[in-house]
């Protein structure tokens, strides 16, 4: 039991040239593998990659825009949701592999650093595969170069020394609320703007006889066996009477909402896509979320 400490909650940020471990040690603190979607339906901006949830603290790890290069377009879309407000991180983990020699990719990640606002600690991955005696050097090596706020040696396979990634991590976290419920480990901005477009077609549709007040949750997005990516998404209602005009007569409106959505979806993702929609009624859905909503709640 912590004394009598405000719960702490903030954001991460993984950065490190490919192979150091940054997925390995996602996966070990998360204690699951995430899912992740195809590299063409990754954003230029902050995307959630893990949730760490414990009764003190919630760590969101999530990508860091500018520092890895851009990769899609989504971009734009971004600007006015809520993700903006995840923009500044509270610590960046810069991460290495001892194993190897520092390289041209760690160079071009640390001369970011140096101008990054957040506190970095320095991880050096991998520690299994060196003598202790070969540590000393390298960290020195490092931190002749960039001022780090911590230095943790790791072995991010074996999930040595993670503990005390996490514990001072949390030391470094402001007071906050947490943001995702306990058990989600992980969200995709994706998500966010599949639900955007599948709402503006209902509301292009159907007119003022269904309030802004409906909302599209997105319950799951994974590329199946023929290479398209399945989307199942929820249509939700306050009323079966609004239930009714959405799914129309003989199932019309649905149909139509749903061939609108996936001509914009395919677009936005650049990618084929299968759109499964249903309509649920729930009755205090308005209320959940807009509760939500200010915590970037996305599913
Ligand atoms: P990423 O590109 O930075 O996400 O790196 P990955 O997590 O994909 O890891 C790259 C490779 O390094 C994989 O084969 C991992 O199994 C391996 N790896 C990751 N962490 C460790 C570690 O602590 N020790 C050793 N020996 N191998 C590791
Ligand atoms: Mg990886
Ligand atoms: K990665």
């Amino acid at each position: 039991m912590k004394n009598n400490n405000e719960h702490k909650s903030g954001f991460v940020s993984i950065v490190g040239r490919p192979n150091v471990g940054k997925s390995t040690l996602l996966n070990k603190i998360v204690g699951q593998k995430i899912a992740i979607m195809s590299d063409k339906a990754q954003t230029t901006r902050n995307k959630i990659q893990g949730i760490y949830t414990t009764p003190e603290s919630q760590i969101v790890f999530i990508d860091t825009p500018g520092i890895h290069k851009p990769k899609h377009r989504l971009g734009d879309f971004m600007v006015s949701s809520a993700f903006s407000a995840f923009r500044e991180v509270d610590v960046i983990l810069f991460m290495v592999n001892v194993a190897e020699k520092r390289g041209p990719g760690d160079n071009f990640i640390m001369e970011r650093l140096k101008t990054a606002k957040s506190p970095v600690f320095l991880v050096l991955n991998k520690i299994d595969k060196i003598h202790p005696d070969q540590l000393l050097p390298i960290i020195e090596d490092y931190r002749s170069l960039v001022d780090f706020a911590q230095v943790i040696p790791i072995s991010a396979s074996d999930g040595n020394n993670v503990d005390t990634l996490l514990a001072e991590l949390q030391n470094y976290l402001p007071e906050g609320p947490q943001f995702y419920p306990d058990d989600q480990v992980t969200d995709h901005p994706e998500y966010f703007i599949v639900s955007e477009l599948i709402r503006e077609k209902v509301l292009e549709l159907t007119r003022e006889e269904v309030p802004h007040s409906v909302a599209v949750v997105v319950e799951s997005m994974q590329r199946n066996e023929l290479g398209k990516v399945q989307v199942h998404a929820a249509i939700i209602v306050e009323r079966s009477s609004q239930k009714g005009i959405i799914i129309g007569k003989g199932g019309k409106m649905l149909k139509d909402i749903g061939i609108r959505a996936r001509r914009d979806i395919e677009v936005l993702l650049g990618d084929k896509i299968y759109l499964d929609l249903w309509v649920k009624v729930q009755k205090d859905w308005r209320d959940r979320q807009s509760s939500l909503q200010d915590y970037g709640y996305r599913k």
